[in-house]
């Protein structure tokens, strides 16, 4: 194998240690669901398995299917993940034996496959790409999963940087065009292209993502009561949800705790909060005579270098994620203190874009001008409309591999148990 082949291969046995590592519960937790929202542990496991079966051995290698009479359970679009408990999947063992069988052959395709010839899926290893990327999302979901379920030990002490207080608050953004998603970026999604110009007004974004403690005084100041923060939509929600705070924090006399894998713990004044709705960073946003970014504002404020007038794969440069510029790939569980990632800013100063939490903006799932849906509709296409708020940036628990300026992540407004905060931004002119 050549250098890039080792390289995918280093990948695929990274991710497929990441899915081992999150499902070496006992049996009766894997199988279990915790929650509607979420799917079985073991299902997840079996899925990632499928896919890499149905992508790179039949698809792009041309192998018989090696087990047909499971794919209906393993399609997320057969069965909600609310029936999911109910399906004849495979049980632990037999999952990780299937998972396993899979991956021997899939090391034998990359092994054969010609990466620089003309297939669409071959080519700089597209598929490869595809399924690491995929194994890594379900691999964060299986966390929020495992996050629902108040399973202990999935805390882990990496050594995070140190904050540097909240300091200046915003960053400006003068206007002018710039380029939004890629053309040339060979593991990008289908809807991350094409690259295509896109003018916008001047704004200013907050440097850094909203903290605990600004949240802390939305909630003291009564904003979880006063409609004039919310839209209609978002008062119906929180009028029916009953919602007063972030998931999964807790009142302790005064303060606030909040619970993370089992453990209960005050929660820190100088983190990005987390565990929030759209609803609710939307009407925090209003509330703090703000708004959301749009996608746009968000991926020119992270990736735009109005200098060299061309995008950057992060918003530090183009070389991949260290720990001194971002807070990925789970090395703690939990976001790093505001502030801890000079290092990592974008050209115009905005810091802690990628990795933390997921941000959400004010744009619903839209395709760009041009979109082609590649390889296949269900992974992009039929999410398109108006009921997918997009996330940028990614959290402290997505993979560097599945991060980047470019990268488009969305969910319903209502969601809250995956790794998500915000940042606001307001116009230059009102
Ligand atoms: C892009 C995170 C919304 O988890 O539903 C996983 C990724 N697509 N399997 C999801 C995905 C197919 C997707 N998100
Ligand atoms: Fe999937």
């Amino acid at each position: 194998m050549n250098d890039f082949k080792e390289r995918i291969a280093a990948e695929l046995i990274a991710v497929r240690d990441r899915s081992l590592a999150y499902t070496e519960a006992e049996d009766d937790l894997l199988v279990r669901q915790h929650s509607p929202l979420m799917s079985p542990l073991v299902w997840d496991l079996a899925h990632v398995g499928n896919y890499e079966e149905l992508w790179v051995l039949r698809e792009a290698g041309g192998i018989t299917p090696l087990r047909p009479e499971i794919d209906d359970i393993y399609d997320a679009f057969k069965t909600p993940r609310k029936d999911r408990p109910s399906l004849p999947f495979l049980g632990p063992a037999e999952a990780r034996r299937y998972i396993e069988g899979v991956r021997g052959r899939v090391l034998d395709v990359l092994d054969a496959v010609d990466l620089d010839g003309p297939a669409p899926l071959h080519r700089d290893g597209f598929v490869f790409g595809l399924v690491i990327q995929h194994e890594h999302q379900h691999d964060e979901t299986m966390l929020a999963t495992l996050q629902l379920s108040g399973q202990p030990g999935l805390v882990r002490e990496g050594e995070l940087p140190k904050g540097r207080g909240a300091g200046p608050g915003e960053v400006h953004v003068p206007a002018g065009s710039f380029l939004m998603g890629t053309g040339t970026l060979p593991w990008a999604y289908d809807n991350e292209r094409p690259a295509h110009r896109v003018d916008l007004p001047g704004y200013w974004i907050d440097r850094l993502p909203v903290g605990n403690e600004a949240y802390m005084a939305f909630i003291a100041e009564g904003g979880y009561d006063d409609p004039r923060w919310w839209t209609a939509e978002g008062w119906q929600w929180r009028q029916r949800s009953g919602v007063t705070a972030p998931l999964f924090w807790v009142r302790d006399g005064d303060a606030w705790c909040r619970t993370r894998f089992g453990r209960t713990e005050p929660v820190p004044l100088d983190e990005p909060v987390q565990h929030v709705s759209w609803y609710e960073a939307d009407a925090y946003a209003r509330w703090a005579g703000k708004r959301l970014p749009t996608e746009a504002e968000w991926e020119k404020a992270c990736g735009w270098d109005p200098a060299a007038e061309r995008a950057r794969r992060y918003p530090w440069g183009e070389d991949g994620p260290t720990p001194e510029l971002a807070n990925l790939g789970h090395r703690a569980a939990h976001p790093a203190p505001l502030g801890a990632y000079p290092a990592g800013a974008s050209a115009y100063g905005a810091e802690q874009m990628v990795g933390d939490v997921w941000e959400w903006t004010s744009s619903w799932f839209h395709p760009y001008p041009g979109f082609r849906s590649f390889p296949y509709k269900e992974y992009s296409e039929v999410f398109f409309g108006e009921e997918y708020r997009v996330l940028r940036g990614g959290s402290w628990a997505a993979d560097p591999a599945a991060v980047r300026t470019t990268f488009r992540n969305w969910d319903y407004p209502i969601r809250r148990q995956i790794f998500t905060g915000f940042r606001c931004a307001r116009s230059e002119q009102v």
